[in-house]
């Protein structure tokens, strides 16, 4: 093998945004785009030589191209070894999973998440550190910077290496062992759930699932654990085959996206009593009852009220944390646990540091990120089996669940309204306004609703101590209402305006009352004070989740 340096120029807008860099497969194939971020990233880290990194991705378009470049850049770089999943799969949960155990020095992500697939669509690359987690603003901020004065990446003289075939090779010195994507983490949640308990819950008759891969990631996953590990019945997994383009649709479990899987749990001759979905790299989740979707934000509240009923938790939670949008309702948990809820700006990169520090045990984001301190990352397949392990315990309907943790702890009406590809220059031009008007917002009142407070998020981290600004404007209103106005960091056309309404209902007899109604005083407050349509021209959201 010998290693070559090949010249180049920087790209402009290589900068990382809420979970990696994510672009049109157009963009990062030019000659390269790619090459000159991952150069970036080996440049910003020190100590690697000789060390491992794991290399996995969704399986989207583009994937099998980008692992070998960064297959023949690692071996240049000096890595000492390079895993990577079978056939270039490794779903996000699944590499935090196999950087813990393997202690790896990090590893790369081939994944746009949500965002389709195919080649008029997206692509996108993270990097995540030795703790498994996704590398902190300071290291992201750094690789930026170094895009823009790059001159030179190294890349070495190799063919291609076949993936497809579990076992070892080399390049020059550095190994690569091609391995079992699904084998480290389904033996890491096997060691946290009842697992016989919840194949007792499959096997019976009355309790049927489906599990909606998507045509992502996680269809291996799912079969290997719903239907291998646990029993499930074959055909429980559907949309199981990861494709390049999955299958044309949005890999986004939402109720949009997902709606096949919600109106099949509608449907009272499909004879299901629980559905569930991820997203294109497995790290998100829906959770779907009979006729009943429950919001992500009450999930996680549920999911902590509920830790005894876990192995692995029920010796106690030491703490848990949610991203600022998500509701309160995992508030109102903690409090009566007694532990402490931290709330961190928007992206899972932010909850490392609660986890490694022992602050936190359980995360949620109201994007449908649920996850724990067994990984750092969100984790789809976990949440499900949280939900399952509740379920196969408890052994009430998920609606019933639902509603009786309101009736408990009271109602968190959260919605999120998305108004999708938007010129930037308006959601510029809006985001603006508002931070202006911020001072003058509080006393501020319409449809009997009264503005206490309003500013732009600063958080600080805990454990070390840094600041990130300007992570969303929060209107918070009396009695525990709320809007919070930001725009996406992870989209690749134009801009993403996303809305978060909450409100809280203490009386149980109100909570049978549909969401989006709950809410209308809030949607219309919201319209007043952030003039969406008549700066964006829009009249009402894409996506309402
Ligand atoms: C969105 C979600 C955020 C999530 C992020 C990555 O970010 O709101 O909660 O952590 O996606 O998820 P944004 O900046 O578009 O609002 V994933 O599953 O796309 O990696
Ligand atoms: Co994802």
């Amino acid at each position: 093998m010998s290693i070559v340096t090949v010249s180049t120029t920087p790209f402009s807008g290589q900068k990382p945004g809420t979970s990696g860099l994510r672009k049109k497969v157009k963009v990062f194939s030019q000659p390269g785009y790619l090459e000159n971020f991952v150069q970036c990233i080996f440049d910003s880290l020190s100590g690697h030589q000789g060390k491992t990194l794991v290399l996995g991705g969704d399986g989207r378009y583009f994937n099998d191209v980008a692992i070998q470049t960064i297959l023949r850049m690692s071996a240049a770089a000096g890595f000492g070894r390079v895993l990577v999943g079978c056939n270039g799969i490794l779903s996000t949960p699944a590499a935090s999973a196999v950087i813990r155990k393997q202690q790896a020095f990090g590893g790369i992500i081939l994944s746009a998440s949500h965002n389709p697939g195919g080649p008029d669509d997206d692509f996108g690359i993270k990097y995540n550190m030795g703790n498994g987690g996704p590398a902190n603003e300071t290291f992201t901020d750094a690789v930026y910077k170094r895009t823009q004065e790059i001159t030179a990446y190294r890349t070495s003289e190799s063919p291609d290496i076949d993936l497809g075939r579990i076992g070892d090779t080399r390049i020059g010195d550095m190994l690569i062992s091609v391995i079992d994507p699904v084998a480290d983490y389904a033996e890491l949640l096997e060691s946290l759930f009842d697992f016989e308990r919840i194949a007792g819950l499959l096997a019976r008759p009355e309790f049927r699932m489906r599990f909606d891969a998507m045509h992502a990631v996680n269809g291996p996953y799912g079969r290997a654990i719903l239907e291998g590990r646990l029993g499930a019945p074959a055909g429980t997994v559907v949309n199981g085959i990861p494709l390049p383009d999955f299958g044309g649709g949005h890999p986004d479990p939402n109720p949009v996206y997902a709606a096949e899987l919600v109106s099949a749990l509608a449907d009272p001759d499909s004879g299901l009593s629980f559905g569930a979905a991820s997203d294109g790299d497995g790290d998100r989740n829906m959770i779907v009852g009979r006729n009943f979707i429950v919001s992500p934000s009450d999930s996680i509240a549920i999911i902590a009220a509920n830790y005894k009923l876990v192995p692995a938790y029920a010796k106690g939670l030491a703490g848990v944390a949610r991203s600022m949008p998500t509701s309160c309702a995992l508030d109102r948990v903690a409090a009566e646990l007694g532990i402490s809820c931290y709330e961190t700006p928007t992206g899972w990169k932010y909850f490392g540091n609660l986890l490694d520090a022992g602050k936190a045990t359980l995360c949620g984001e109201e994007s449908a990120g649920t996850g724990s301190n067994h990984v750092r990352e969100k984790d789809g397949l976990w949440a499900v089996l949280f939900w399952l392990n509740i379920l196969a315990v408890r052994d009430e309907p998920v609606e019933q669940i639902v509603r009786e943790h309101w009736r408990h702890f009271g109602r968190n009406v959260y919605s999120r309204h998305d108004y999708e590809g938007i010129e930037t220059a308006k959601a510029d031009r809006l985001v603006n306004e508002l931070r202006q008007k911020l001072p003058s917002l509080a006393g501020m009142e319409s449809n009997g609703l009264r503005v206490e407070a309003a500013d732009d998020f600063c958080y600080t981290d805990p454990v070390d101590g840094s600041r990130s600004e300007k992570q969303g404007i929060r209107v918070l209103l009396e009695n525990g209402s709320r809007m919070v106005f930001r725009l996406s960091g992870t989209g690749t056309e134009g801009a993403t305006l996303r809305v978060y309404l909450e409100r809280y209902v203490a009386d149980p007899s109100l909570h049978a009352i549909p969401t989006q109604d709950a809410l209308k005083p809030l949607i219309e407050f919201a319209e007043t004070v952030a003039r969406i349509s008549e700066i964006t021209g829009r009249t009402s959201p894409d996506v309402i989740s």
